[in-house]
Parts: C-alpha cells; structure tokens; sequence
C-alpha cells in the first residue's frame, strides 16, 4: 500500500475543531462526520414508544367536547391520539395520524376536501353517516370507511345516540412531503347524487363495471364488519392461524389488488381463545383497535391489558406479541404500502 493511501489521525485542538464547525455553520456547511451515524442508522429508531388509549377513560373526555363545542364550530369534533413520544404534532407514530371523532344526533360535520387520505373505523353508535362524492354510508361499530384523497367528504347523524369513530389518516407523511391541500365546500353538506349502496353495488361483491379502470384508491366505500367478521370466522373452521398474525385478512382495493388505501394498509385479525402469537416487528408503525374480547399486547418491554375498544399504538421495529384469552378482533392501520412501493419494507420474525 502507498503511504498516500494510509489513513492517519489528525488531533487538531479541540479549539480549533470548534471554530472551524462555527464557520461550517454560517456558511452553510456541515461536517457528515458528526452526523452520519444519525443520518444513516443501523437500524429504525422511531420517536413514538408504545401507548394504550383506554376507550373507558377517553368517552368522557369526547362527551365534554360534545357539550363544549358543536360539529359544526369545530368543523371535525377529534380528540387527537397523541403519542406520548411525539408531543404536539399530532402523531400516534411516527408517520400516522389517529383522533377519535364524536357526532351527535341531527350535527353536521360540514363539506370539505383535502390531500391526505383518510380512514374511518367505527368505534361506538348506529346511524350516523358519511357522504363522499355524493354518496352516503351509514356507519355500525366495526365498519371501515374510506374517505381518499381529495373528495368531498361531511359527515352527519340520524342516530339517537352519540356516534364515535376512529380516524386515520396520512397527515405525517403529506406534511412531510408538502403536498398538502385543502378545500371548503360552498354549503355544509353535499348534494347527494347517488343511493346508498352504490359503490358496493359496483364493486363490492367480487365484481366490476366492465369498463373499471385502476384507481388509486379502493372504490369500496364501506367494508362492512358483519361481512369481514363473518369472514374471519369461516377462516377458522378450516387451517391454522398464522401464528404471528392469527386469522388475517386485508381490506384490498378491487381494481387493481394493491391495499385499498394507498398509502395506509388495513387490516382485520383474530385471535383464537388462548392463542398467543410468536414475537414479531415489521418496519410499519401501526395503529391496533380492539373490537372484541380482550387482548394482552406485549410492544417492546411493556405489557398492555386491552379490552374493546381501546387503541395501542405500536412503533415501527418494536417486537410485539398478542395474547388472546377470549376470541379476539382486532382492526390495524399501518403506513406499510409507502413502505413496499420504495422497496423499504422489512419484517423480522422472532
Ligand atoms: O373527518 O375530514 O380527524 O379532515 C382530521 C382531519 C378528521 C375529517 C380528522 C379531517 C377529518
């Protein structure tokens, strides 16, 4: 090896490292040698840690709101799902949005539109309904909702009761691409231009419009839960569950097989009684809302008790496993399809 090539350490005064990083810095400049580390981790290190949102204590927080404010002052009526490892910017991890959105009977939650795709899942309540692109859905506890990018979309009630529903939505990754736009309606809510069921109709039970194109989005407007529980059961009486996942199926768009939103992928799952899954991580951070039984969720270092309708957050790459001790359903949103479509997505079963 020529002398040119040998490597050779250079202690220059710490004074004059700092000085030198000081003119780095107001030129413009920077030193990847303090950074790159960061820059380039071994592995993820998402800010997010695992969280629970017990549903029992959050209601009466939404049911203040609902006498505090109305639908239409507040425009949508959420109690965001803060992770406690990301303050204040309104992430449940590190690249998903999550709030949960209280309507009560006769409000209206007006008309408007915007870039980020979003995803209801219906947490409490009958009869409450959403309208996009002049449609209406009318929403039960299990039911998943999609509202894609860039429709009109409001939301109303003709329940009796309050109606409850989680959201999802892209907002991290839109704001960190910039790609954000939004839009108000002219009035509060939209003009109706189709009966209830249509989209279903049209696609909806394994069949297309002869001449449907790929969309981007799933033109399933409602995945209703009787038919994904139904489903999920059948699955049961023959084959065994997957034994990270349990009895898994994936909410899919039918135009084109991708996930049915594009850049969230959801999911419903369960567990057999006294089923516990293998340890398992994945590099999507995901959303988990219990609809039935009970659930023992082990994220990381931390046990969870989860009963219905509670919310855990899991954080990208953090090993977690599930306990089941009833028979247990529980619905899951992830940032999963961005992951796949840059050839970024990593799994690792433990
Ligand atoms: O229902 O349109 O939780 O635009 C956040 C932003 C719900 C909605 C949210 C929204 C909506």
């Amino acid at each position: 090896m020529s002398q040119a090539h040998v490597a050779t350490a250079h202690h220059a005064e710490p004074g004059k490292l700092d000085d030198y990083y000081q003119t780095l810095k107001s030129e413009n400049l920077g030193p990847l040698w303090v950074s790159l580390k960061g820059l380039v981790p071994s592995e993820p290190r998402p800010k997010a840690v695992p969280h629970a949102w017990e549903y029992a204590k959050v209601r009466p927080r939404l049911l203040q709101a609902g006498e505090l404010i109305t639908a239409e002052e507040a425009e949508r009526r959420v109690l965001v799902l803060e992770n406690p490892g990301l303050p204040g910017v309104s992430q449940i991890t590190d690249t998903i949005y999550a709030g949960l959105q209280l309507i009560l009977p006769g409000e209206v939650a007006p008309a408007h539109r915007h870039s980020q795709s979003a995803l209801r899942f219906v947490i409490e309540g009958t009869g409450a309904f959403t309208a996009v692109d002049g449609e209406r859905t009318t929403m039960h506890p299990g039911d998943f909702i999609i509202t894609p990018a860039w429709t009109w979309h409001d939301h109303g009630s003709a329940a009796d009761a309050p109606v409850v529903w989680m959201d999802g939505l892209d907002v991290p990754l839109v704001r960190f691409l910039g790609t954000g736009f939004r839009e108000e309606y002219h009035d509060n809510a939209q003009i109706i231009t189709r009966p209830e069921g249509d989209s279903d109709a049209r696609f909806g039970s394994g069949l297309l419009p002869l001449d449907a194109c790929s969309t981007h989005t799933s033109p399933i407007f409602n995945y209703p839960y009787d038919r994904t529980r139904d489903a999920l059961h059948r699955l049961t009486r023959s084959g065994d569950p997957d034994p990270r996942h349990g009895y898994a199926l994936r909410y899919v768009n039918p135009t084109n097989g991708d996930w049915a939103i594009p850049t969230i992928a959801t999911s419903m799952r369960l567990l057999p009684a006294s089923f516990s899954t293998k340890p398992y991580r994945s590099t999507d951070g995901a959303v988990l809302v219990l609809v039935e039984g009970n659930l023992t969720a082990r994220v990381g270092d931390i046990a969870f008790e989860l009963d219905a309708k509670d919310v855990l957050a899991i954080p990208a790459w953090t090993e977690h496993t599930f306990e089941a001790s009833e028979d247990a359903v529980f619905f899951m949103y992830s940032d999963r399809p961005v992951h796949e479509k840059l050839g970024l997505w990593r799994e690792q079963k433990g």
